[in-house]
């Protein structure tokens, strides 16, 4: 990787507020001249949001857990190869909407698959590349997941959607734990405050890395 280029990953639980604080910290890095491209997992290419639609959608079929993680990694692998490593190597930030802390989160908290199998398939796709920062926005999940339902009311759920509170319970403990220990990495945001107040505890991560003044 040359240069500064920073990947920042943004996570959490359904309806924390990921995707409106990365749009926020997308506009307050176009503000300072920062470089930067946004997107998000599982997703991100063409390709990748083709898998994302088959992992997703809700089908006859069921997905057992195994089939659901592979498809999160190959997702990856493609998005890393043609989008996330090229912008990183022009020196373009990152800014991803989820990244690997969800399918440890997901498939090994929610689901229960063993973290050492999704340690391996990150070893695999990614190599020694991990996210400089992540932003874990953290809430109560029934407080989450009310925000969710009142955005989503009239749309059909997904996949991850349909998940009862317990599974976001187990999610949301997955994510607290691998915040507690890669402390460095994963800065944890209540994220029950105002929009402007969690934006503003965002910028500071990035401050306090004297990554921006
Ligand atoms: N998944 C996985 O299992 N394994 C993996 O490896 C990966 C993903 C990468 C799709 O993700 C699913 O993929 C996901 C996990 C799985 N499923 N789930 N759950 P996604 O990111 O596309 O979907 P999502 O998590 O469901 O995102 P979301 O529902 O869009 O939530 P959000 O982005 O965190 O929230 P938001 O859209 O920014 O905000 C929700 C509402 O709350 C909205 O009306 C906002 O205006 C409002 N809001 C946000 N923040 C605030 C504050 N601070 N105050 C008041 N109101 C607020």
């Amino acid at each position: 990787m040359s240069g500064t280029a920073r990947f920042i990953t943004v996570e959490g639980i359904e309806g924390v507020g990921k995707t409106t604080q990365v749009a926020r910290l997308s506009e307050f890095l176009g503000g300072q001249g920062i470089a930067h491209v946004v997107t998000r997992e599982p997703g991100g290419t063409p390709l990748a949001e083709s898998i994302r639609q088959v992992v997703l959608t809700v089908g006859e079929e069921s997905v057992p857990g195994t089939a659901e993680l592979l498809l999160m990694f190959a997702a990856r692998a493609v998005h890393l190869a043609n989008y996330i490593r090229p912008n990183l190597n022009a020196d373009r930030w990152v800014i991803c909407d989820r990244f690997t802390d969800a399918s440890y989160a997901y498939q090994g908290g929610g689901r229960g698959l063993p973290s050492d199998h999704i340690h391996a398939l990150e070893c695999m796709v990614q190599g020694d590349l991990r996210p400089d920062l992540t932003i874990l926005l953290d809430a109560p999940v029934e407080h989450a997941l009310r925000r969710a339902r009142q955005r989503n009311a009239g749309i059909v759920e997904d996949r991850f959607e349909r998940e009862k509170g317990q599974f976001f319970e187990r999610v949301r403990s997955a994510y607290r734990a691998r915040a507690a220990a890669e402390p460095q990495r994963i800065a944890i945001i209540d994220a029950t405050q105002n929009l402007d107040a969690v934006c503003a505890l965002i910028v500071g991560q990035l401050k306090a890395r004297s990554w921006i003044s």
